[in-house]
């Protein structure tokens, strides 16, 4: 019998991985969105023939007992989130909301739904924040920074008193950062290779950004995702730390990339202001032993292949998109610098 797998946020980034990973496991994979006027399936429009696509929202608990019903999932992954960071202070209400009932109403969804099914909750290293142990492992305190990050730290603890009350099979994989080319454009790191790749082609001057200082445990999405199954093929329910051990600025990021294009960085970044933040996480870095050791989990990528994988797939997006508009390009404009 092959097992059954329901996907909250199938159209993100993680969403999109998660569904490929599973389907080449053999899985049937159900994946839910919620309506919308324009269909945003720009990560799965390739999955569409594989995939059973249902309609829902985590702010809707009705729908989600009707994607139960109709998927009858032996394992439920819930990424679906409001998940941009600096979004939440803008719509605290809304990311609580989503972010964080959102867990719940699914939890009580498979409640209701009576079958024993694993649930695996997206939890993150937002909910460190502050970072009161360095690096972070699975018993650090947390201390979140932004509406984003309290929301989630009341789905992991829902998620953990579910498990404890009701007996299921619940677990939370706090995982830092990961990227890929598949990550949405106002998250830095790609809002970096996207705008790399235009001042490369001649398209734009510059990239404004924030606070450069900032560091990040960054990893690829690719790897992460395999640590969400692997986590639910565990005989007991646990939370696991998913991160690669090492931290790099903002400004080291970006350095990477102005390497690759051959440009000098102190030509084309803007500080502004507007990208700052209510209150910042200057520094995150997490422990990943536990789930080396427990789950054998191993990544495949390190940052200089994430960094290339994602300028490269940018690069050839923004010449595309200019081919097509038939927009001349700087004739110099090819890659040719390695890092
Ligand atoms: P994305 O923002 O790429 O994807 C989130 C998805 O959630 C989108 O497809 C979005 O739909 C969907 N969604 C938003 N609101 C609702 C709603 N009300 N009902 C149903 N679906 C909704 O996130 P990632 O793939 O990067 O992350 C996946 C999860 O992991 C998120 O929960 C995130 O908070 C968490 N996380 C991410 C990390 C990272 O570094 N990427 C690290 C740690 C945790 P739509 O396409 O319609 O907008
Ligand atoms: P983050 O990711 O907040 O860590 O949340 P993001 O890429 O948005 O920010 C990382 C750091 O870069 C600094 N920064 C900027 N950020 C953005 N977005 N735009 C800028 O112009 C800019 N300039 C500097 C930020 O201040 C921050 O310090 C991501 C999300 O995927 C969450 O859902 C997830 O839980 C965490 O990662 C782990």
């Amino acid at each position: 019998m092959k097992k059954r797998a329901l996907i909250t946020g199938i159209n993100g980034m993680d969403g999109s991985y998660l569904a490929e990973f599973l389907l080449e496991k053999n899985y049937v994979v159900f994946g839910l969105e919620r309506r919308s006027s324009v269909k945003n399936r720009t990560n799965t429009k390739h999955l569409e023939d594989k995939i059973t696509f249902l309609t829902g929202d985590l702010t809707d608990q009705n729908s989600l007992f009707r994607a139960l019903k109709a998927s009858n999932p032996d394992e439920v992954y819930n990424l679906a989130a409001q998940s941009f960071v600096g979004e939440s202070w803008n719509t605290p209400e809304q990311t609580s909301d989503v972010t964080g009932l959102g867990a719940l109403r699914m939890l009580e969804a498979i409640r209701e739904y009576g079958k024993v099914i694993k649930f695996y909750q997206a939890s993150t290293s937002e909910l460190y924040g502050r970072m009161v142990e360095n690096p972070a492992k699975e018993t650090t305190p947390f201390y979140p920074r932004s509406p984003y990050g309290v929301s989630k730290l009341y789905a992991h603890w829902i998620t953990k008193n579910y498990r404890e009350s009701y007996d299921m099979f619940n677990v939370s994989g706090i995982l830092f950062n990961h990227e890929s080319e598949r990550r949405g454009l106002e998250f830095v790191t790609r809002k970096i290779t996207d705008g790399v790749a235009r001042i490369h082609l001649g398209l734009a001057s510059h990239i404004s950004l924030g606070n450069l200082d900032s560091k990040r445990d960054w990893g690829h999405a690719k790897d992460y995702v395999e640590a969400m199954w692997m986590m639910l093929q565990q005989e007991k329910p646990d939370d696991f730390v998913i991160a690669t051990g090492k931290t790099q600025s903002v400004k080291q990021f970006l350095d990477l990339v102005f390497k690759l294009a051959d440009l000098n960085v102190e030509d084309h970044v803007e500080i502004d202001e507007r990208f700052f933040r209510p209150h910042e996480v200057p520094l995150l870095l997490g422990d990943p032993t536990k789930a080396k050791s427990v789950l054998g989990w191993q990544p495949k990528y390190d940052l200089r292949l994430l960094v290339k994988d994602m300028y490269h797939s940018d690069f050839a997006i923004v010449a595309k998109q200019a081919r097509a508009k038939m927009l001349p390009t700087s004739p110099s404009a090819y890659i040719t610098n390695d890092i």
